[in-house]
């Protein structure tokens, strides 16, 4: 399992003050007190939703603060209570308060509401201290502070793209340029042993971004069904992914036919589940960068279209191709978007646990 996590601090709006005011009117001696009630600040409500599959958009905004209720003010006016501030949170997450360690809210399903923080109440105003035998009070009351918290949220990750394709192909290089996932990087098969998860994020301005979780795994030889290499049994981790990016070699130093490996990686697939095979899934030429002959690229196009699958050529190392399949992952996970299982992913650093 993977987590996530971020620190957020919650700030809920203060109440407004209780107001000191007496009538005053022509022809109306002594009025009485009119000095109206604080407004209530607003609570902050955390709301799990389904627009979010990470905690990445905490980490550009990691404070957040309800409006503060109005003063109250003469003629027995009641302040304005403060709006309370929605802040949207993956489901799955699980909320903590970052001081005691508590377990304060664990959420589910999408529209469940949590008060992290609430609004303090307003001060009464010195027309609701007036009694038969005090009839001109100065008492009034200042508003009460909001509810201010720290708290951890933490997210259970699952990935959505599973990097699948032969040790050396280039899946770990991919994973560290388009997240800030950094697995280790080298020329020699079986470098990546275990899963990493990274958080990649589509789209150019921050309102638009979509974010997702791919999945770095060991690379697949043939007979891995068997035993060889690392086995196949890491592909459980990518079991439950909803597409799954095939990478695919095609400089010549990978010595091999790219169409050739495609095939054996296809056959492991197979021999895991056949669900695992029957996955949505892009083809991605890697490492065009040092691919002489051209007909490698064009061999696996042409495959990629029998097949009915799209296609696309990086390379990690210009980043030629980067961004294009970037955007086209986060593209085909929009139809295939259904109510995340159970846990919702997240952003950038993620943890093992
Ligand atoms: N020229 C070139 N080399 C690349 C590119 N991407 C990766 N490499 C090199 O290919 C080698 C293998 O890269 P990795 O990212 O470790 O490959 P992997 O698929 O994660 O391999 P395993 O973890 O062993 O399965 C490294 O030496 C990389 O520097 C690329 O786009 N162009
Ligand atoms: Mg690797």
């Amino acid at each position: 399992m993977f987590i996530d996590e971020v620190k957020i601090r919650v700030k809920a709006g203060d109440g407004g003050n209780g107001c000191l005011a007496f009538r005053r009117e022509k022809f109306v001696p002594r009025g009485g007190p009119s000095g109206g009630d604080g407004g209530r600040g607003g609570d902050i409500v955390l709301v799990a939703s389904q627009h979010y599959n990470t905690l990445l958009h905490f980490r550009f905004n990691p404070e957040h603060t309800a409006e503060r209720g109005r003063h109250g003010e003469g003629s027995n006016r009641k302040g304005r209570d403060g709006a309370s501030l929605d802040v949207a949170t993956p489901v799955g997450t699980i909320v903590y308060d970052a001081d005691t360690g508590e377990v304060l809210h664990d959420f589910t399903q999408a529209g469940d509401r949590f008060i992290a923080a609430h609004g303090g109440r307003g001060g009464k105003g010195n027309a609701r201290f007036a009694t038969s035998t005090h009839q001109a009070p100065t008492e009034h009351e200042p508003g009460k502070p909001g509810e201010e918290r720290r708290l951890r949220l933490e997210l259970k990750l699952l990935a959505d793209v599973g990097l699948v394709g032969f040790p050396n192909a280039g899946k770990s290089t991919l994973i560290s340029r388009i997240s800030a996932a950094h697995p280790k990087v080298a020329d020699y098969p079986f470098t990546t042993l275990e899963p990493h998860l990274g958080v990649v994020s589509a789209g150019s301005d921050l309102a638009h971004q979509r974010t997702f979780v791919v999945a770095d795994i060991p690379g697949l030889i043939e007979g891995a069904h068997l035993g060889h290499g690392l086995g196949i049994q890491f592909l459980r981790h990518v079991e439950r992914t909803r597409l799954l990016a095939h990478l695919v070699d095609v400089s010549e130093a990978s010595g091999r036919d790219p169409v050739h490996d495609f095939e054996v990686v296809m056959t492991e697939l197979a021999s895991f589940s056949k669900e695992m095979a029957l996955k949505p899934m892009i083809l991605v030429a890697t490492k065009i960068d040092a691919a002489q002959d051209p007909e490698r690229i064009a061999s696996l196009e042409r495959l990629a279209s029998e097949r009915g699958l799209p296609f696309f050529k990086i390379s990690s190392v210009t980043g030629e191709g980067i961004d294009v399949l970037k955007r086209a992952m986060s593209d085909a996970l929009l139809p295939l978007d259904s109510p995340a299982p159970e846990g919702a992913p997240s952003p950038s650093s993620v943890t093992p646990s």
